[in-house]
Formats: structure tokens, sequence, C-alpha cells
């Protein structure tokens, strides 16, 4: 545990509870298999303001929240645990971003800050819709339409659902970005602060 921040690890809860309570707003929902939302941006925040490790917490929580309040789909255990753990885990690689997105918020750089913060948005993106890709040729083949393989199915229900989020949640992240760019900053008096109980 000495290697936990308590600052981060709180945020990473409170930002995952965030993300339930986005799920709940109205999503454009194409067809039961692609549904749109911009629920994942609570967990790039915390991606961007404090790295990898609390990113991949923070979309793990979120996926056990999903969970203990019994909003899943269950087809099989093993497409139980991709889908709700793994994939939700893997929202946190948009940490891979945070120290450029740090460096550029240093520097003041708002045009990097914003392509660095979409890049973020398309790396947790993608890691996550990856393993839904995944679940969806293994375990949701038999809803593709007549005359469709499982794979194309899979690849076209979540090719278009991963598009649809990375346009919104792009959005809502430029829109943080631009007006509240303090909001994706490390918060450097909470770091040093837990540093110094550590020590
Ligand atoms: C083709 C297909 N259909 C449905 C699913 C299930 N799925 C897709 C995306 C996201 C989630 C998690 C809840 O938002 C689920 C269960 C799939 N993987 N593939």
């Amino acid at each position: 545990m000495s290697k936990m921040r308590l600052t981060p690890m709180i945020e990473a809860a409170v930002f995952a509870a965030l993300a339930v309570i986005l799920d709940l707003l109205p999503s454009i929902r194409l067809s039961p298999a692609i549904s749109i939302s911009f629920a994942m941006v609570p967990v790039f925040i915390v991606a961007f303001r404090w790295g990898l490790r609390a990113g991949l917490i923070s979309g793990f929580l979120w996926g056990l929240l999903q969970v203990v309040l019994g909003d899943i789909y269950f087809l099989t255990p093993l497409q139980f645990a991709i889908e709700y753990f793994v994939a939700f885990t893997f929202v946190g690689f948009a940490g891979l971003l945070y120290r450029p997105i740090q460096t550029s918020l240093k520097n003041g750089n708002r045009k990097q800050l914003l392509m660095w913060a979409i890049l973020g948005v398309i790396a947790g993106s993608l890691a996550r819709y990856f393993w839904h890709f995944v679940a969806g040729f293994i375990f949701w083949g038999e809803y593709a339409p007549e005359g469709q393989s499982a794979v194309m199915y899979s690849l076209i229900a979540n090719g278009t659902t991963v598009l649809g989020a990375i346009a919104f949640c792009s959005i809502v992240i430029a829109l943080l970005a631009g007006s509240l760019p303090r909001l994706l900053k490390t918060n450097q008096a909470a770091w040093t602060a837990d540093n110094r109980k550590a020590s």
C-alpha cells in the first residue's frame, strides 16, 4: 500500500461513481448492441490527473459498481469477467498520456494539451472496446443478422460504439480542457501532503 497515495485513490472512487451516474443519462442507443455515451469522461479525468495506475483502478471500480448495482449483461462467467472487469479497467489506459498532458499544462500549451488529451480518450476507448469486440464475436455472435459472421457483427457494433464514444468524450474533454484546464492537472498540494505523511 505504500505506493498508493490516498488522494488519487479517493478521486478514483468518486469519479467511478460519477461514471455510473453519467451512464444513467439518456445515451444514443442505435441498437441493443450500440449505445453511445460520455460516461468514460470521469475515468479519463482521473487518468489524466494521476496517471496509469489511478486510471486503471478507477475503471476497475466503475466495472465493480455496475456489478454491485446489478446493471450488467451476463451470458457466461468468462464473458462477464471480460466485459465488466477487464474492459472497464482498460479505460484507465488513457493514463499512458499522463506525462505529456501534465507537461502541456505546465507549459500552458493549449493546443498540445488538446491533442494529447484526445489521444488519451482514443487510447482508453480503444483499449476498452477491444475487449467488448472480443467478447462480442465469442459470446454475442448469435445476435448477428442472417449471413453476417460473428466477427463482422462484433466489429460493426463495437466499432460504431467506440467511434461514437470517442467523438462524444473528445468533445466533452475538449470543452473541459479549454474552459477548466486546472481540472486535468495533478493536484500538487495534495500530492506533497500525502508524500509527507508517507515518509
Ligand atoms: C456485438 C456485441 N453486443 C453486445 C456486447 C456487450 N457489450 C458491449 C459493449 C459494452 C458492454 C458493457 C456495458 O456497457 C457490453 C456488455 C458486445 N460485447 N458485443
